[in-house]
């Protein structure tokens, strides 16, 4: 089992130096917003560090950004490595373990209800200029189906109001959508918890999209390797992991909505403002010397994209075409690499792959060779330059459903929230068939004894 709880995650990554700490005082109205953007624009995203600002002006909570914005992060996070981490994650999902009940737990050692509720005693950012407030930026949201009793786990983002209101925009596909409606059909009040910073392995498998019916909680403890535990919430009939950093309990009421928005999205574009639902806060509870947990969205990657990695996951499982290996998906560009034993295979898996349900967002699929690797941009140009003519490579597909953050879609779907785009397939793999020119590569026998004596060159 990787981590207890986020300070166990935190201690790991200062470990591997992977953490800056902040000490001077920090704004957290745009200030802590303009150091994210400063500190993470460098050419090798995964040399960004994670940002601990021990000062936010005002709080005596400290705010952690970025823990989990690297694939390295990410690994850490599992418990795994760059190269096992989708088949980890596949073979661990198979068997998933229940959450269990325990009595008490860390996440209530402070507790707040009635008039002492105050969401902006949270030092919580606005990130950026146009932002229209402050942003929960990675809450996990903890629901049950009104019927069912089935628990979702779902990442949206959260505006804060006011002390007591705090508004989300959630996709009228997503699970806590198609929960919320079946409660205010019945024109009840729909109980939610909000969960800020609990194990890293709870916030992952908040971001995966598990099938409808599927607890996510239940995929978190299959990926940590035992049981999350959880605890009752004071004020709604939920249960929340016991060693959360801050919980947020209140109830979404039928037909009452506020302005939310707009706010810098993943794709580094400010979205629509809309009116929109909005929980009322009606416990905050959090351990003692809570941290708060947030990140910061610009222009890809950021740790949002680090973030979908489930969703590569879930490709590999869904795919059931054959041959794939490997899969990057940044943003609604994926690289996939196959195994090809035919031609027309290469244009075949693309459709496979964007056929997965895990796979709905991709607008581009690239698809390479085994010998290229997805993760190297530099190789996957390469693939792109040298394997394939347009004219036969590339396809076009249209109107199949994209992601609805695409500021570039048509303007007929934006208005009818179709989200109806156009797909590209570009099939970068070399020819079967016919003979394909061959890479250069040293002399084998030579390549392995410079490698043998590599010292004596003196090259370091
Ligand atoms: C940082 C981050 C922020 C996200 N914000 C939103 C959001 O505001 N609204 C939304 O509908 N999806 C958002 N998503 C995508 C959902 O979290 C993701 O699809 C999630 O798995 C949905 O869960 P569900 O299938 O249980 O509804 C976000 C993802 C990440 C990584
Ligand atoms: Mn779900």
């Amino acid at each position: 089992m990787p981590y207890k709880d986020l300070r166990g995650f935190i201690a790991r990554l200062e470990k591997e130096g992977e953490v800056a700490r902040i000490k001077t005082e920090v704004d957290v109205n745009y200030e802590v917003g303009a150091i994210c953007h400063k500190a993470f624009t460098i050419s090798d995203p995964e040399k960004r560090k994670a940002l601990i600002f021990e000062k936010p002006k005002g709080y005596d909570m400290p705010l952690a950004v970025n823990l989990l914005g690297t694939r390295q992060r990410m690994c850490l996070a599992l418990d795994t490595t760059p190269e096992r981490i989708h088949r980890d994650w596949v073979e661990r999902s198979r068997n998933s373990i229940k959450p269990v009940l325990v009595d008490s737990g860390p996440c209530q050692e402070v507790v707040y209800t009635g008039d002492k509720v105050d969401l902006t005693r949270i030092p919580t950012p606005i990130w950026n200029e146009k932002d229209g407030g402050p942003y929960i930026t990675l809450p996990c949201w903890i629901t049950k189906d009104p019927e069912t009793g089935w628990r979702n786990m779902g990442m949206y983002r959260a505006m804060v109001h006011d002390k007591k209101n705090l508004g989300i925009w959630a996709d009228p596909h997503r699970h806590i959508s198609m929960q919320w409606r079946k409660a205010h059909a019945k024109k009840e009040g729909f109980p939610v918890a909000v969960v800020i910073g609990p194990d890293p392995v709870v916030t992952i498998a908040t971001v995966a999209r598990g099938g409808y019916g599927e607890d996510e909680m239940a995929l978190a403890g299959a990926l940590r390797g035992a049981p999350v535990e959880i605890v009752k919430c004071k004020t709604v009939p939920l249960e929340v992991p016991a060693t959360s950093e801050i919980v947020l309990e209140g109830w979404i009421k039928p037909g009452t909505l506020k302005h939310e928005g707009p706010y810098g999205e993943a794709y580094g574009y400010y979205g629509e403002s809309n009116m929109r639902e909005y929980l009322e806060i009606t416990a905050i509870t959090h351990r003692k010397n809570a941290i708060h947990q947030g990140c910061y969205l610009h222009r890809t990657p950021n740790e949002a994209t680090y973030l979908r990695l489930p969703w590569e996951a879930d490709a590999l499982v869904q795919y059931r075409t054959g041959g794939l290996v490997a899969v990057n998906m940044i943003d609604s560009v994926s690289i996939i690499s196959i195994r090809k034993g035919a031609d027309g295979l290469g244009k075949i898996a693309a459709l496979g792959f964007l056929g997965t349900p895990a796979a709905r967002t991709t607008k581009v699929v690239i698809v390479v060779d085994e010998d290229v690797d997805p993760y190297n941009l530099y190789d996957v140009m390469w693939a792109i330059s040298s394997r394939c003519q347009p004219e036969r490579a590339v396809e076009i597909l249209k109107d199949i459903t994209g992601a609805g953050i695409d500021p570039s879609m048509p303007e007929e779907s934006k208005r009818t929230k179709s989200a109806l785009i156009s797909k590209m397939i570009i099939d970068a793999t070399k020819t079967v068939a016919i003979p394909f020119a061959e890479a250069v590569a040293p002399k084998k026998d030579v390549l392995a004894r410079v490698e043998k004596e590599w010292e004596k060159y003196g090259i370091h």
